[in-house]
């Protein structure tokens, strides 16, 4: 049974597909929350375009596909729903806001704690005219197009990822950052994982915060993170998200990276972008 008439289409070659016709604010039934869940690891990412949503529709909506989490870190949270996490550049009681550059790099989110996200549903309230799209890259083709000798290298290895490394700490005080780090000490994970509910195998890390492979040496292992990261992301491999107002994407966190681009002036007020992130509660990465 399914409640709603929609049709699915893919968004790139490598990465994501579309939810059309559906309306998240309406009920949908445990055998379409399946179909988004299966596509959703099969492509990395689903979009449905046009919503219009309560916070609360959105909280409802995200946990059907498990656990939602409060940001561990200093994060800016809405003030009437913890679980709604925000990304925007409009002001915070007149200062400007702490999250109005999250997410400037390759990165699977909380990847750098012991069970890091299962997805994350990222909700466009207001969007700059241009600029300030968000870009994919599909993991499991990540692993799939290195040769065999190096997936074999890799194979059994384990990397550290650790929150220190996060290029935006350098724009938070002192103190908040040093709290802040505390909070998430290093963690390693397997650098080849299987994606529990496709059973597919796919790389994990990010940039910056995946800072060193166990055992290599620290140049051996940066040249092994800079190949696996610009191989993971070359262009073949991306869909290039253009937002519109009303737009949610569900991103996996398992088998994806995602990056905000920073090409426009975050502090003119004309550029307003300001979006409502649901994070849902993931495991620990399996070998
Ligand atoms: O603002 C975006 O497009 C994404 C930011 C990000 O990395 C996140 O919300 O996890
Ligand atoms: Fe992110």
């Amino acid at each position: 049974m399914t409640l709603q008439n929609y049709t699915i289409r893919p968004l790139s070659v490598s990465v994501g597909a579309e939810f059309e016709g559906i309306d998240l604010a309406r009920p949908l039934d445990d055998a379409d929350i399946t179909t988004i869940r299966d596509t959703l690891a099969e492509r990395c990412i689903v979009l449905f375009r046009g919503q219009n949503l309560t916070p609360q529709q959105h909280i409802d909506f995200s946990a059907r596909f498990g656990e939602l989490a409060i940001h561990p870190l200093d994060a800016y949270q809405h003030p009437d729903h913890p679980e709604l996490f925000m990304v925007s550049n409009l002001p915070v009681d007149g200062k400007p806001s702490d999250t109005r550059n999250v997410g400037r790099f390759w990165h699977s989110d909380l990847c750098y704690t012991k069970t890091p996200s299962m997805g994350s549903l990222l909700y466009a309230r207001e969007v700059p005219a241009i600029g300030g799209d968000t870009v994919f890259a599909n993991m499991y083709r990540a692993l799939e197009t290195l040769s065999e000798p190096f997936r074999n290298m890799l194979e059994g290895m384990h990397a550290v990822h650790d929150y220190s490394r996060s290029p935006g700490l350098r724009d938070r005080d002192p103190e908040t950052s040093a709290r802040m780090v505390a909070k998430v000490p290093p963690v390693e994970h397997p650098l080849i994982v299987t994606h529990p509910e496709s059973g597919k195998r796919s790389l994990f890390l990010s940039e910056n915060f995946t800072c060193r492979i166990v055992g290599m040496t620290d140049k051996e292992s940066a040249a092994v993170l800079d190949h696996l990261i610009a191989n993971a992301t070359r262009l073949e491999n991306n869909y290039r998200h253009q937002w519109r107002a009303g737009d949610l994407i569900f991103w996996d966190n398992r088998c994806g990276l995602h990056y905000a681009l920073a090409d426009f002036d975050v502090d003119d007020p004309a550029n307003r972008r300001h979006m409502h992130r649901t994070t849902i509660v993931g495991e620990a990465p399996q070998p």
